[in-house]
């Protein structure tokens, strides 16, 4: 990778994964685009804003900034989706398609995140393979297998690089998450600092699988410059870091915060989000073709994270 573009550089992934892969192809290297105006994101590099469904747009800019990589990660997540499913699939899988199509035509590598969402209630639930029945019973779901068929398929037809991972729950402390069925994971952390207490939307025993966001960023590294001969698989690698439920969170929070207090006020659609993905995914493939390994656990997280919330001075 030499010339890197971000579509939807301004969520929750986007925002930090500009500010990494400048540090490492250098800031004029990597242009980020979004919907919205981001002067965060311009400050450190280019940025313009793109309307990852104006195929005519996209293609300009490739064409203009001679990219050889593209990060797509324009979707609306499994919570958000579920409240507006048309309007899901019409987003993620207009900016896919037009990122398929604009990589087949400039010969761009392409990364598209999928999930531990494309995961269904009828796939084995704990240790999820990497091969497995795929039903998903939410859009954002429906979005990501298809997604990664389409994505094998430009690669099997056209040669198009395409390779993708499936996330679990990403944890971070830059940008909210905004829509997801994991983002307790990441609210918590902010109101054990901010209240000291916490109304937990995920119910007590519901394991989901999670990743701090240092691993996920350096995973999409990792995985794009790997050698494809290596690859059997592409999209999309199965991989993981920890897997909790809300209580085993709470209580890692609250050797550190004594004080810190949970409840619950479970929330329908997320919990029956939550029961019908897997418990923890199997991520033999991805550590196998290109030597994916976690670096953040649980305990190292909840250090971090605090740590840095602290340091924000929330009030
Ligand atoms: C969501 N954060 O909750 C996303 C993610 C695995 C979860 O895909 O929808």
């Amino acid at each position: 990778m030499k010339r890197i573009l971000i579509v939807g550089a301004g969520g929750q992934i986007g925002s930090e994964l500009t500010t990494y892969l400048r540090k490492i192809y250098g800031d004029t290297n990597v242009i980020a685009t979004d919907v919205r105006p981001n002067e965060r994101l311009a400050e450190t590099g280019p940025f313009f804003t793109l309307d990852a469904l104006d195929a005519e747009a996209l293609a300009g800019l490739v064409s203009r900034e001679k990219i050889d990589a593209i990060f797509n990660l324009v979707a609306l997540l499994s919570a958000v989706g579920e409240a507006k499913p048309q309007v899901a699939w019409q987003i993620n899988m207009g900016a896919l398609n037009n990122s398929l199509e604009v990589a087949r035509q400039y010969n761009c590598a392409l990364f598209t995140p999928s999930s531990i969402g494309a995961f269904g209630p009828t796939s084995p639930k704990d240790k999820t393979p990497q091969d497995t029945v795929m039903r998903p019973t939410t859009m954002y779901g429906v979005c990501k297998v298809a997604g990664e068929m389409l994505s094998d398929y430009y690669f099997t037809r056209y040669g198009v690089d395409t390779r993708s991972v499936r996330f679990p729950g990403l944890i971070s402390n830059v940008t909210f998450p905004g829509g997801g069925t994991t983002d307790y994971a990441v609210e918590i952390y902010y109101e054990a600092i901010r209240t000291g207490k916490f109304t937990c939307p995920i119910p007590q025993g519901e394991y989901m699988d999670m990743m701090y966001m240092p691993d996920a960023l350096r995973a999409c590294v990792e995985l794009m410059e790997a050698d494809p001969a290596k690859l059997i698989h592409r999209n999309s690698f199965n991989i993981t870091a920890m897997s909790f439920t809300p209580e085993i969170i709470y209580a890692e929070i609250k050797k550190r915060l004594p004080e810190f207090t949970m409840d619950y006020n479970v929330d329908p659609v997320k919990q029956a989000i939550a029961a019908s993905w897997p418990n923890s995914l199997d991520d033999t493939c991805a550590r196998d073709e290109w030597g994916w390994k976690p670096e953040w656990n649980l305990s190292s997280m909840t250090d971090d994270m605090l740590d840095v919330i602290r340091k924000k001075n929330l009030k």
